[in-house]
């Protein structure tokens, strides 16, 4: 927990101008389920805003997103949602029970390794701006049956929270489901209304309808 004076202090979350970071995604749901006020800034990455040394060498690993709290700076989203957590009780974001927190790891690490023709050939440019003009290939398919698969194990057969209570993991999830249900992929009906339900979820909501420039990122 954070030293008396601490917990008053800002906290902004460093992001990029797109809002299409699914990095950046979990920690803002984090911040907004916390309940806890903060400023976001967005760094333009095909700028390389990002290797600017004052932010490079304050986040240590030069990726958004990071958090500064207290002149203190954190990057890399599951070590922000832990320090979160760690220094703000309160609303939960990960289980609380020790083995449903280490199941939450476990599908954050796990969406933020695998799936990784998924990730490539359905990137977050084609959930907030165009869609996917190609179908999957071999490897793309077996990702998202990969993913169905994961999911069908995960979901409850009632739907609702995951491990329990809600926890961020449920949005990593669902935002992951979301690269195939936005464009259009099939997707079993109970897994996508489970991810459709999360999807309506304000603090995800917050995010899905940030304003974004009219046209996406340049390649870079
Ligand atoms: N493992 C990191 C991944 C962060 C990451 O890859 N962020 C991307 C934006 S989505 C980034 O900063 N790219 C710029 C770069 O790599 O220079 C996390 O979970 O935060």
């Amino acid at each position: 927990m954070v030293r008396r004076g601490m917990a008053d202090a800002p906290l902004r979350l460093y992001g990029e101008p797109f809002w299409i970071s699914p990095y950046v995604f979990t920690c803002f749901v984090a911040l907004r389920e916390k309940g806890l006020p903060f400023e976001t800034d967005v760094l333009p990455l095909h700028e390389r805003a990002q290797r600017a040394p004052a932010y490079r060498d304050r986040s240590i690993t030069a990726k958004v997103p990071a958090l500064e709290h207290d002149g203190f700076w954190l990057a890399e989203s599951s070590a922000i949602v832990e320090y979160l957590e760690d220094a703000f009780p309160g609303a939960r974001v990960l289980p609380s029970d020790f083995r449903a927190r280490a199941r939450a790891r476990q599908l954050q690490a796990w969406i933020r390794s695998a799936l990784l023709a998924l990730r490539e050939e359905r990137p977050t440019t084609t959930m907030f701006y165009e869609r996917a003009a190609t179908p999957l290939s071999p490897a793309g398919r077996e990702a998202a049956a990969e993913l169905v698969r994961v999911a069908d194990l995960v979901v409850p057969a009632r739907g609702g929270a995951l491990f329990g209570a809600w926890c961020v993991a449920d949005a990593d999830l669902a935002f992951m489901l979301h690269r195939l249900l936005l464009n259009d992929e099939p997707v079993p009906s109970r897994i996508a209304d489970w991810a459709r339900a999360e999807w309506e979820r304000p603090s995800v909501r917050a995010f899905v309808t940030h304003e974004r420039p009219p046209a996406g990122p340049p390649p870079y």
